[in-house]
């Protein structure tokens, strides 16, 4: 009979698949399965993703708990395993090596609590016996497993189901649709959200019709990513529009959203759209000049395939892609997250479209990181900007439409910053 209370397997697995490795839901899904394996009887489970590398996360069972930090860049996990009782801890080791593809590894075992070592307290135990008792076991066991936006200074997380309904390293981003308990399946790209089903209407409906309301008679209108299919279908709603293009650079991301996010993607069908999957960037400077009455920038973060989507050229390939009189509309990055980019941003349409010209709209998304978010406007030639000229038009649509953030209030007062954003942007 063993003298110790518990038994301790500490484990550096080495030269594991780094995709795995920084893959929080498959990470959950093997621990899990490694502690049923081993026989023992899962509690809860509570894993984080960190941003951009790295998961951390606890199984907690009946018989204590398995634990895992991982350093994807190293290929490299650090396990440790803790059993009472019967169970057979090296069966869970056996299992993550497989599962992990671990090349090399180590493992040292500790026998914990010595009981040669340890005094058993004399006191009554019945009262914590009946406490034992009053606690409810749910039957199943309830998972944590954490979805992480965020710079080295803040972040937002998404408590998700962890089931995976989509992922895909796609040659430009890696792409994946998950499940959050609150907003319901959401796109990532990347590790950055996009897009959920349940806040997608904050963004896609100030993204177009404060603009498409703007514009005196858009009819010829640009996209610039987007794959998701939420803009355009706001786009579409308005009958004098006549003509949507969409670039989108990633066919994995069209593909995921018309598979996974139908309500979002609900438009690719309409005859008005000519859809490309190709480089807006490339596509913005081959433009024919004076082409477009509105032009709709929905890129991802300034990382990745959207670098070029902050540039100084794509915006004056833009200015010159729209008609004398038209509006470009940019994903604008958070005055609370990004500065630098939302600055760099406006004084680059500022600049482009002029000093009174680049007005900024600001809004919020409760999972992107500090919710607050802005969508940053150049306006070329005589289009006015965010004059209220169309309240009765506005408010018919709302209702019409049945929309749920934009309404006639919006259209002007999205526009009205706070001191420390006009400060920020101030040249
Ligand atoms: N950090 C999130 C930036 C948002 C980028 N675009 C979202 C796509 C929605 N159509």
């Amino acid at each position: 009979m063993s003298t110790a209370l518990g038994n301790h397997i500490l484990v550096e697995f080495m030269n594991c698949d780094p995709h795995i490795m920084n893959d929080v839901a498959a990470i959950e899904r093997d621990m899990v399965d490694a502690a049923k394996k081993a026989e023992a009887t899962v509690i809860n489970s509570t894993f984080h993703h960190f941003s951009p590398y790295g998961v951390s996360g606890v199984v907690v069972i009946q018989e204590s708990h398995l634990a895992i930090h991982t350093w994807p860049e190293y290929g490299y996990a650090a396990v440790d395993v803790f059993t009472c009782g019967e169970m057979n801890a090296w069966i869970a080791f056996d299992y993550l090596k497989e599962s992990f593809q671990a090349k090399s590894y180590s493992a040292i075992e500790m026998k914990r609590g010595s009981v040669n070592l340890l005094t058993r307290n004399d006191f009554d135990i019945s009262t914590m016996r009946q406490k034992a008792n009053e606690w409810v076991n749910p039957g199943f066991y309830t998972r944590n497993v954490w979805f992480t936006d965020k710079d080295e200074n803040q972040a937002l997380s998404l408590r998700f189901t962890g089931d995976v309904f989509y992922d895909h390293q796609s040659p430009f981003q890696r792409v994946r649709i998950l499940e959050s308990y609150k907003y319901g399946k959401m796109l990532a790209l990347d590790d950055m959200v996009m897009t959920t089903e349940k806040d997608e209407f904050h963004y896609h409906e100030m993204i177009s019709h404060p603009a498409m309301f703007m514009h005196p008679n858009p009819k010829n209108v640009l996209v610039i990513g987007g794959g998701d299919g939420g803009t355009i279908r706001e786009v579409l709603r308005h009958p004098g529009v006549e003509k949507v293009t969409m670039v989108e650079i990633d066919g994995a991301v069209i593909e995921a959203c018309k598979e996974h996010l139908p309500n979002i993607a609900a438009s690719f069908d309409d005859p008005k759209l000519t859809l490309l999957v190709d480089d807006g960037i490339a596509f913005a400077q081959n433009a024919v000049p004076g082409t477009y009455d509105v032009i709709l920038v929905d890129g991802s973060d300034p990382v990745g395939p959207a670098e070029g989507l902050f540039s100084v050229s794509f915006y004056t390939n833009c200015y010159n892609a729209l008609k004398e009189n038209g509006i470009l509309v940019a994903q604008g990055e958070s005055p609370k997250f990004n500065e630098k980019a939302f600055r760099e941003l406006n004084h680059t349409l500022q600049d482009i479209f002029g000093a009174d010209k680049a007005p900024v709209s600001l809004f919020f998304v409760p999972t992107y990181p500090t919710g607050m978010w802005s969508f940053q406007y150049g306006l070329k030639g005589n289009i006015e900007g965010p004059i209220h000229q169309k309240e009765a038009e506005i408010e018919t649509f709302v209702s019409t439409h049945g929309l749920r953030y934009y309404n006639g209030a919006l259209h002007n007062g999205s526009f009205a910053l706070p001191n420390f954003v006009k400060e920020l942007i101030k040249k």
